[in-house]
C-alpha cells in the first residue's frame, strides 16, 4: 500500500447546492458539478434533474467557492435528437481563451460524449458528437495541449482513455490511460472527475471509482506532463467516499461523484483544491483537499522525499 497523503475534508456548510421545488427543471435533485475559478470567481455549470428525470445544465457563481448565486433558467436544456432524455454531467475547462463543456447527450440511442462552447459561460454553442457511434461519458479536455494536440480524456469501460485532436471535433489515437485495481475500491470502473490540472510536476487527477457493490469514491492520481499515460503517483486508499446520510441516501444511494475542481489560488504554495460533487445523485457538496497534502502529492510524484505537514486540515473542516 502507498502511503495515504491525501484526503478530503467536507466543508461545514454542505450541501452547497439543493433542489429548487419552484423552478421545474432543478426540482427533483442537482448534483454533478463542473467548475473553473477564471476572473476571481467561482463559476459552475450542474447537472440539474426535473420531476420527469430529464436533466439540464444549471449555472452558478461564487465569490468564495462556498456560497453560490443561481440563474433561474438552465444555461444548456434537451434540444437536439441525441439530447432527447437529458443533457448530464458537464466538464469544464478554460483552453486557449474559451470556455469548453463536454457534457453527456442521453437518447433512445444511448449516452453520448458532446462539445459545446462559451466565452461567457452562459451562451453555449454546441459542437455536436465528438465520439461518434459509441455509449461512452466521463469525459473532459485537458486545459492544455499536449505535444502540439488537443487531448481528451474519456471513459471505456472500464477504464479511463485518452484521445488526442487537431480540431476538437475528430479524435484519434485512442488508448488506455489507467486501469481498474482488482480488489481495491476502484476495482469495477473508473472514470475522470472533473478535467485535469496543470501543475509543473505533473497533471492533477480526480476521479471516480466504483467496487463490485456499486459504491463511488473519489481518487487522486497525477499523471506526467508529456505523456499522461504514465501514471507518476496514483494514491491507494480513495479520497472521499460516502459517509454522511446524504451521502448515503437519495436517488442512487452511496454515492459520491465528481466533475469538476479548482484550486482556490492560482499559487500552488497556498492553494488548497475545492472538489464538488454530487451526493447520493441529489445535492452538491464541497470537500477540499489542504495545500500541505496537495504540495505532499506533487512531491511523490516528482520524486521529492520531503514529508510535509498536515495540521490545516481541522481548520479547513472548520470552515
Ligand atoms: C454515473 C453517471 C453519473 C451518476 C453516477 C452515479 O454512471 O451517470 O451521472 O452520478 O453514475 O449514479
Amino acid at each position: 500500500m502507498t502511503p495515504r497523503l491525501a484526503s478530503l475534508v467536507r466543508y461545514a456548510g454542505n450541501p452547497v447546492i439543493e433542489p429548487k421545488p419552484e423552478h421545474r427543471w432543478e426540482a427533483r435533485s442537482v448534483f454533478n458539478a463542473a467548475v473553473v475559478n477564471s476572473n476571481g470567481l467561482y463559476h459552475m455549470l450542474y447537472r440539474a434533474v426535473d420531476p420527469s428525470l430529464i436533466s439540464s445544465i444549471g449555472y452558478a457563481v461564487s465569490a468564495d467557492g462556498r456560497h453560490w448565486m443561481r440563474l433561474d433558467a438552465p444555461v444548456l436544456a434537451p434540444l437536439e435528437p441525441w439530447e432527447e432524455r437529458g443533457v448530464e454531467d458537464p466538464r469544464l475547462t478554460e483552453l486557449e481563451g474559451t470556455y469548453y463543456m463536454v457534457y453527456t447527450g442521453y437518447s433512445r440511442h444511448g449516452v453520448r460524449v458532446a462539445l459545446a462552447r462559451s466565452t461567457n459561460l452562459i451562451s453555449w454553442e454546441r459542437l455536436g458528437i465528438i465520439l461518434p457511434d459509441e455509449n461512452n461519458k466521463d469525459a473532459g479536455l485537458f486545459p492544455r495541449r499536449i505535444g502540439g494536440r488537443y487531448a481528451l480524456l474519456h471513459r471505456r469501460p472500464p477504464h479511463i482513455w485518452i484521445a488526442y485532436s487537431d480540431d476538437l471535433l475528430h479524435w484519434d489515437h485512442h488508448q488506455i490511460l489507467m486501469r481498474t485495481r482488482p480488489g481495491l475500491w476502484d476495482a469495477w470502473r473508473i472514470g475522470i472527475a472533473g478535467p485535469p490540472i496543470y501543475t509543473p510536476d505533473g497533471w492533477l487527477l480526480i476521479y471516480h471509482g466504483v467496487d463490485e457493490r456499486r459504491a463511488y469514491r473519489l481518487g487522486i492520481a497525477v499523471l506526467d506532463l508529456e505523456d499522461p499515460t504514465r501514471t507518476l503517483w496514483r494514491q491507494d486508499q480513495p479520497i472521499l467516499e460516502a459517509y454522511e446520510g446524504w451521502e448515503l441516501y437519495g436517488d442512487v444511494p452511496n454515492v459520491v461523484f465528481s466533475c469538476g475542481q479548482a484550486l482556490t489560488s492560482p499559487d500552488l504554495a497556498s492553494a488548497d483544491l475545492n472538489v464538488y460533487y454530487g451526493a447520493a445523485d441529489s445535492v452538491i457538496g464541497l470537500a477540499a483537499m489542504p495545500n500541505a497534502e496537495l504540495l505532499a502529492v506533487l512531491d511523490q510524484a516528482a520524486g521529492r522525499t520531503s514529508v510535509r505537514a498536515t495540521e490545516e486540515t481541522a481548520a479547513l473542516a472548520a470552515g
